[in-house]
């Protein structure tokens, strides 16, 4: 079944009622409203569109597009013709988005590279089919027909296409639609962005199989946020999200009283955080646990316990285990290697069929690279990562990436990347560098790097050594530099 055929089931009966409503200024001026007929029909016209550049079922389309109701109502029609949805992060570089062009071979791109024979203004494509011509179809799509390709950093410092069916997607926000009891009347407050599987899948079509009024804010602002929780029944955030709500002063239970639930994810919310937001709300955040790869995995209870520092239990249909490094299940509470199997499983990496097989087991589990320990009642701790990777603010991160561009620079010899804790963002990227000649100044570093990287990616903290500490085998010993750079942001 198409996605969209499903969403359009549940809020075809709502379509005079609010759907996304943007706040302007305090007084309410500059509010837009979108009503589900209002995306309905948006949609509609964006498929329309569409189809008339040549889009046909199968085909990609990149967009790169700041968050806006438009940006909500273009991937939902792409969803309708049939096309494969490819967002990309707004902070990526000129340089990034050839990448990902390039990969994924898209039939449109939208918003980014406007200038390329294949780009086109999200304006512009509006424009070209007018409501009234808009032809309201849904292209029939089978459960293992592609919905979006969602790239995701690789250790290799390549990325990677996750193609994502629409059965993994109804699946997934089916599941979350019931374990988390969505109900008549819940509100959503949107303060994530729309190019990662978070913002986009999980909070848009939750509230959307609820045909709930989504309130939706550009980006993550802590007082506008406040600002609005009392008209709000759900907030989903990264952790950052919540450590940045409790630094408000005065922030407490009176900003939450029309909430039923708080949801953090993409990276670990620490015990202090949970535990201080209890403190000063009396909420207990529900943390829950995913990926690119899989979407929603594992959920902390609606109604049983939450308890800090874990993810909860496997959602429906979706199985779990931890393996040792002989590749058999652990005992339970041993800590191993996280695998996962079950219908919010993703196709495969787009174009890599050996990169897909390295991390599928024979019987169907896909290694998730997370390190975990599963209880004898199935709860999920996550205690580290065995991939190397940084996750800043919810962003991700890979060093070799970065590594590779800073190694590009002229007066860099040799660098490594590491993650440090950061109190705003739980990690923050460090860079140790080894010069070629005279250390470079930290401005003339980042201007090299803007050139090539997204800024969210961009070390912080740099540090010159004279060499870089390497094990037997040569390897550069990350785990020393982590110890020794612990303190570059918060100490
Ligand atoms: C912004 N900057 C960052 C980050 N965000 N640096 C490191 N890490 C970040 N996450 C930098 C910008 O480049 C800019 O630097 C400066 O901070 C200010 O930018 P601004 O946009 O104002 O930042 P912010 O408002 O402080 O943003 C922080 C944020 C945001 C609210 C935490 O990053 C955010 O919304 N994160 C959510 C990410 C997310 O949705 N992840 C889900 C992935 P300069 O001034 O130098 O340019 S999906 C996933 O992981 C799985 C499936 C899952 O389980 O959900
Ligand atoms: P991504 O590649 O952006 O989909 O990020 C997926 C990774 O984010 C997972 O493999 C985990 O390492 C991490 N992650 C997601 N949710 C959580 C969580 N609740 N706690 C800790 N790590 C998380």
């Amino acid at each position: 079944m198409n996605l969209y055929a499903l969403l359009y089931e549940r809020f075809a009966a709502a379509f005079d009622r609010p759907a996304l409503a943007l706040h302007g200024g305090g007084d309410g001026s500059g509010s837009v409203t979108w009503t589900y007929g209002d995306l309905d029909r948006a949609s509609a016209g964006f498929a329309t569109a569409l189809r008339r550049r040549g889009v046909a079922p199968g085909d990609r389309v990149l967009v790169q597009v700041p968050k806006s109701p438009e940006a909500v109502a273009l991937y939902l029609g792409v969803l309708r013709c049939g096309g494969v949805y490819v967002p990309l992060n707004t902070a990526y570089t000129e340089r990034e988005v050839a990448f990902f062009s390039g990969d994924a071979s898209p039939r449109v791109v939208v918003g980014a590279e406007v200038d390329g024979p294949l780009g086109v203004d999200i304006d512009a494509l509006r424009s070209e089919a007018p409501a009234q011509d808009a032809e309201p179809t849904i292209e029939p799509r089978d459960d293992d027909d592609l919905a979006a390709i969602c790239y995701t950093s690789g250790t290799t410092g390549r990325s990677k296409g996750a193609t994502i069916t629409h059965h993994n997607l109804t699946s997934n926000a089916l599941a979350l639609h019931r374990i988390w009891g969505f109900e008549p009347g819940d509100v959503l407050l949107h303060a994530l962005p729309i190019f990662h599987v978070h913002g986009l899948f999980v909070a848009l079509h939750t509230a959307f199989l609820n045909a709930s009024k989504v309130l939706f804010l550009p980006k993550f602002d802590a007082a506008e946020v406040r600002r609005l929780l009392p008209e709000a029944t759900v907030l989903m955030g990264v952790p950052t999200f919540y450590s940045r709500l409790l630094a408000e002063p005065g922030f407490g239970s009176a900003d939450c009283e029309s909430i039923r639930l708080f949801v953090s994810g993409s990276a670990p919310l620490t015990e202090a955080v949970f535990g201080d937001f209890r403190a000063r709300t009396g909420h207990r955040i529900l943390e829950r646990y995913g990926m690119t790869e899989a979407g929603m995995i594992t959920s902390n209870p609606l109604n049983g316990e939450r308890v800090a520092g874990t993810v909860g239990f496997p959602l429906p249909d979706v199985e779990v285990r931890a393996v040792g490094e002989d590749g058999a299940e652990v005992p339970a509470g041993e800590v191993g290697t996280l695998e996962i199997r079950g219908p919010n499983l993703f196709a495969g990496y787009w174009g890599l069929p050996d990169k897909t097989a390295a991390e599928m087991r024979g019987d169907g589990f896909f290694v998730t690279g997370d390190l975990a320990s599963v209880d004898g009642e199935g709860r999920v701790t996550l205690v580290g990562r065995d991939k190397d990777l940084i996750i800043a603010g919810g962003f991700n991160v890979y060093p070799k990436e970065v590594e590779d561009r800073l190694d590009e620079i002229a007066g860099v010899a040799e660098s490594a990347v590491i993650g440090a804790p950061h109190a705003d963002l739980g990690e923050g990227v460090v860079a140790v560098l080894v010069a070629e000649g005279k250390p470079l100044e930290d401005d003339t570093l980042r201007a090299a790097l803007d050139a090539g990287l997204a800024r969210y990616k961009h070390p912080r903290r740099c540090f010159w050594v004279d060499e870089l500490p390497r094990n037997a085998m040569g390897k550069v010993q990350k785990n020393v530099l982590r110890e020794r750079y612990r303190d570059a942001y918060d100490g």
